[in-house]
């Protein structure tokens, strides 16, 4: 064990192995920091696990001269299906810095507004779905979030439209990747694992090579299309040259970015929707103002939509979805580990490599920072002047540095244009009093989450001009 820094119990041999639940790990080690404190030891079967959850020593920790991310445990295990994507690549593998260069610009600000009527598309399959519901139906917040999400980065990605609002189960890759992910997390690496786990590692690898396959179709399709496709993330790749080594990404390479833009791009942004829509049920207040927002500036014609200029001046939607994401930030976790033997926080000494992650949801509850009731739900915690305020290590949902989230703009834009359109078009209805369920994978996610929606009684359909028709740039 590391000396200085706290540790819960242990027992021989295997150390802290069991002091976690494996089935709500994030919520365990949660308990965890709120016992010892901002910076604590776990021993895994021998090897020293570091988290760290105080705003100044996650300052220190996400110093990139001193640390880097870094791939281990389900992550690793993940590569099966992500492999060298820019996900679970290593920062000194040269592909992570060619598919970073190549695809920083199909997430420039110009390329988000090129994406914005695919997103509108498929935001419009939720909204009639839900307008079509009978009054007794539920609604599946989740459930519905992931088919929204999923194919919106399915369409923005490679052109490929998963359907996911005409079945009703999910697509079979969805089956297949939540097979694998919850494999992947579950596994721990041990020996005589794939004595008891034979059936389950079996299924991991035909579910790995249907989606490899699913996916080297798409790329074998285009390329028959001689570059003359959609202008979306695959052309990118496809067309790309890294302007440091005028190389281009491999065929491989590019089936596993495609495959780490479903998984990331879904099931962060799905979670970050849902917990939205709960906070907003439990918080009757910041609804209200909500609505009036996306009143305002959408107006209440509903067969108009969103420009990216009104999009962009939804602030109090932003606010409400950083809040969301403050609580629940759906990436829960950092892998770190220092490039040399390191002190942090004056007395810590972390050895060289040793494994430090960032236990996102405890460090956006830092009483230091975020004061002394850190559960209620605040928007205000977003506006300009508090976050200029703001220790800028307090609040990382989209990660650190150079590794930072790629798809942060693109699931910002995404959120704020279905939640617009969600209030604009609804009432929503809290029938069962949810009482919040964390479901974990390799994200966070609200468990069993059922709401009822309906139809606002002011709604305007048609060519009306409205409000927000004729103010649109007027401010930008
Ligand atoms: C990334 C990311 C991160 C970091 C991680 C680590 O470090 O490990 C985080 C934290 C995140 N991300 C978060 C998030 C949230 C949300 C909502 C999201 N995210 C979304 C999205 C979408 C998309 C498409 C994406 N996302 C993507 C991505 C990628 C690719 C990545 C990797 C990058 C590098 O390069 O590394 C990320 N993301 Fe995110």
């Amino acid at each position: 064990a590391l000396t200085n820094i706290p540790q819960p119990p242990a027992k021989p041999l295997v150390g802290n192995a069991f002091t976690v639940d494996a089935e709500r790990m994030i919520q365990s080690l949660m308990e965890l920091a709120e016992e010892h404190g901002p910076i604590f030891q776990l021993d895994m079967m021998g090897t020293p696990l570091i988290m760290v959850s105080g705003a100044d020593l996650v300052a220190e920790v996400c110093d990139e001269k001193r640390f880097d991310k870094t791939v281990r445990g389900p992550l690793k295990r993940l590569r099966l299906i992500a492999g060298d994507g820019l996900f679970t690549g290593d920062t000194d593998d040269p592909n992570w810095a060619k598919a970073h260069n190549i695809l920083l610009p199909s997430f420039s600000q110009k390329a988000m507004g090129s994406y914005l009527p695919m997103m509108t598309d498929i935001a419009n399959q939720l909204m009639l779905k839900w307008e079509r519901a009978n009054s007794d139906d539920v609604i599946d917040v989740p459930k519905d979030m992931i088919r929204l999400t999923l194919d919106t980065i399915g369409v923005c990605g490679f052109g490929y439209r998963f359907n996911s609002f005409y079945r009703e189960d999910f697509h079979p890759f969805i089956e297949a990747l939540n097979r694998t992910l919850g494999t992947t997390l579950n596994m721990r690496g041990i020996p005589g694992e794939k004595l008891f786990k034979g059936d389950q590692i079996k299924q991991l690898h035909r579910d790995a090579a249907y989606m490899n396959n699913l996916v080297d179709e798409i790329i074998r399709e285009r390329r028959s299309q001689g570059g003359d496709g959609p202008e979306d993330l695959l052309d990118f790749m496809l067309k790309g040259r890294d302007a440091v080594t005028g190389e281009r990404l491999s065929d491989e390479n590019i089936r596993y970015q495609i495959n780490t833009f479903l998984i990331a791009g879904h099931e962060t942004t799905s979670g970050l929707l849902s917990f939205t829509i709960y906070y907003l049920l439990k918080n009757r207040d910041v609804l209200k103002r909500a609505y009036a927002e996306v009143d305002a500036v959408l107006g209440r014609n509903i067969d108009r939509a969103p420009t990216l200029s009104e999009i962009g001046r939804l602030p109090y939607i932003r606010a409400i979805l950083s809040e969301a994401l403050r609580l629940w930030p759906t990436a829960p976790a950092l892998g770190l580990a220092p490039y040399k033997d390191e002190v942090i926080g004056g007395k810590y000494a972390i050895p060289k490599g040793t494994f430090t992650t960032v236990l996102i949801p405890s460090l956006h509850r830092d009483t230091s920072v975020w004061g002394d009731n850190p559960e209620q739900f605040n928007p205000d915690h977003f506006t300009p002047e508090a976050e200029a305020a703001r220790n800028p290590a307090a609040y990382k949902p989209f990660g650190n540095g150079q590794r930072a989230c790629i798809g942060r703009q693109f699931a910002i834009q995404e959120s704020i244009l279905v939640l617009g359109m969600i209030l604009q078009r609804f009432d929503l209805f809290d029938h069962t009093d949810y009482q919040l369920d964390i479901k974990e994978t390799l994200s966070i996610k609200p468990n069993e989450f059922f709401i009822k929606a309906r139809l606002r009684d002011d709604v305007e359909r048609g060519g009306t001009v409205s409000v927000a028709d004729t103010s649109v740039d007027t401010d930008v």
